[in-house]
């Protein structure tokens, strides 16, 4: 693979990869803003950064349709009503590293910072499959079509298959209150090569791993994609299954997220006086599930109070009942005294009451995946 063409990225980014980039903010950088500035964004990639030169030239392919295939210019998209949504990615191996401490795992290590929260900007994709003959609300197209295939023009490595792939349900694809994407904005700004320039999905509320950047081809198709980051990859496994006896057709793709939530405003082991600290943190459900509440415990799970929540930019906190943006995080704070050497954990709780579970053992999955458990911060309380 060719990594020449590679763009600039932020220095204070760390690095889990170099060759694809995979990389992460700081854990204070990530919660100190609500929106992820983009410099900042984690970026996660599987081959090189495709090299597009002619931006007047490109065009997605629609294909699988009835009659015959179509190519929609960026303008084309450009030109449906345009949409700004405010979506957390967030990938599927986010916090694998403490996963991969209880027993290993493969995959690239991530501390907790493997996702953000952007507002994307772009067509939703259900307008620009109606702009081509594929009406609101189809689940079943009159061919058979069910799917729709996002591809990329990456190359990822052979063993992988050649480009990035990866499906959705045609009745999500066609639904407008999926909020899915054909996005050309971040931020208010032309998107990054980094972050799928000149057109990315974005599929709001499932792993990152399903919006696919540098979009090729949209393709009605079957059955689900057969590419290898859906059959071979981005699936949960139970504790039980080893790289000696998995068998990969017995697991469904993932596509949503599961409730999560982790303090970025301490490191693990680290030194504090004695005192008041400020324990500061993201949680997000998937699924447009939004979030409850936050749990903080001071003393290692025995005691609870629950953190402060806000969700738009300044610190805007929303108390009691009231819901979350679907799509996005919320950004926590709770203050704690601790007075001795102590371990704070983080739980968050979503719209559907679903709890992040205690221990990281009974998740434990060999590709290392959907790392949820509480989060635990071990201070050693030093005058
Ligand atoms: N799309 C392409 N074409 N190639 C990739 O390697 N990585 C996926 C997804 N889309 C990937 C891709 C994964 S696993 C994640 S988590 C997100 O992109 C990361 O998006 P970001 O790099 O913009 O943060
Ligand atoms: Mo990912």
């Amino acid at each position: 693979s060719d990594y020449s063409g590679e763009p600039p990225r932020h220095p204070s980014l760390r690095i889990n990869a170099k060759e694809p980039f995979n990389a992460e903010p700081a854990r204070r950088d990530l919660v100190a803003s609500y929106i992820t500035p983009v410099d900042l964004f984690f970026k996660r990639n599987h081959g090189p950064i495709p090299v597009l030169d002619d931006i007047r030239s490109y065009y997605v392919t629609i294909g699988g349709l009835a009659g015959g295939p179509r190519r929609l210019s960026l303008d084309d998209i450009r030109r449906l009503p345009k949409y700004n949504v405010t979506a957390t990615l967030q990938c599927a191996g986010n916090r694998r590293t403490e996963m991969s401490k209880s027993r290993r795992v493969r995959g690239v290590g991530w501390d907790v910072c493997a996702l953000g929260n952007a507002t994307w900007g772009g067509a939703k994709l259900s307008d620009a499959l109606q702009l081509v003959g594929v009406p609101y609300h189809t689940e079943i197209t009159p061919s058979g079509g069910k799917h729709v295939e996002f591809v990329s023009v990456d190359q990822c490595p052979e063993e992988k298959g050649g480009p990035y792939k990866a499906s959705i349900p045609l009745g999500q694809a066609t639904n407008p209150a999926a909020d899915i994407l054909l996005a050309y904005e971040m931020n208010g700004e032309v998107l990054k090569r980094d972050h799928g320039y000149p057109l990315r999905a974005i599929v709001p509320g499932v792993i990152g791993a399903r919006s696919v950047k540098w979009l090729d081809r949209i393709d009605i198709i079957e059955e689900e994609s057969q590419g290898f980051f859906m059959q071979k990859d981005y699936k949960m496994f139970p504790p039980s299954v080893d790289w000696d006896n998995i068998v990969w057709s017995t697991r469904k793709p993932q596509m949503d997220y599961p409730v999560q939530s982790a303090i970025c405003s301490l490191e693990d082991m680290s030194a504090v006086k004695p005192g008041q600290v400020t324990v500061a943190g993201y949680a997000l459900s998937g699924g447009g599930r939004g979030i409850e509440r936050v749990d903080i415990s001071p003393d290692g799970g025995k005691s609870w109070l629950e953190a402060h929540r806000y969700q738009k930019k300044g610190v805007q906190y929303v108390a009691g009942n009231v819901t979350s943006d679907k799509w996005a995080w919320v950004l926590f704070k709770a203050i704690v005294d601790v007075n001795s050497d102590t371990e704070i954990v983080a739980k968050a709780v979503d719209s559907s009451a679903n709890v992040q579970p205690e221990s990281v053992e009974s998740i434990w999955n060999l590709r290392g995946i959907l790392n949820t458990c509480w989060h635990r911060i071990r201070l050693l309380a030093t005058p």
